[in-house]
């Protein structure tokens, strides 16, 4: 009896040390995004570069298959930006404000990711006005649009 007691307090020892040091590797801010784009792309360069501002580490891949690739992602044909980052096992395609990035990895919500659709004007790493609001649609785990997660 005495000599099962002391194993489970052996092992709830070793778990909570387990459980503290996947803590540890886990920093709050330093997150990694796998950028992919196509080779020519210039304003996926200025996303790059803008995620980069805000903290992140952003590695670029050129690529020919972007569209398979952010199809493969789960993001609809219609539905795709100009480029795809790939972020703590989130798809995020196109030029999607940070505000947008940071609410996405704090809330976790249980979908594939978010798109904001083509190259709006005035978009992060976009040159140009603003014309409206970008609005971020959020992309089920199916990989269908299913509502708008931001519009700002
Ligand atoms: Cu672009």
């Amino acid at each position: 009896m005495r000599r099962s007691i002391l194993t489970l307090a052996a092992a709830a020892t070793v778990t909570g040390a387990v459980v503290a040091s996947v803590l540890s590797l886990r920093p709050a801010e330093a997150q990694e995004v796998m950028l992919y784009k196509n080779p020519q792309c210039g304003c996926c360069e200025g996303y790059a570069d803008y995620m980069r501002e805000n903290g992140f580490t952003v590695t670029v891949k050129p690529t020919h298959e972007l569209v398979a690739m952010s199809r493969e992602a789960g993001i609809p044909d219609d539905f795709q930006g100009c480029h795809l980052s790939m972020i703590e096992g989130y798809a995020v395609s196109g030029h999607v404000p940070v505000a947008t990035v940071r609410k996405l990895l704090s809330e976790r919500p249980d979908i594939k990711g978010v798109t904001l659709p083509g190259m709006p004007l005035g978009s992060p790493g976009m040159g140009g006005e603003k014309q409206e609001p970008f609005e971020t649609l959020e992309v089920s785990k199916s990989g269908e649009i299913t509502g708008v997660y931001t519009r700002e």
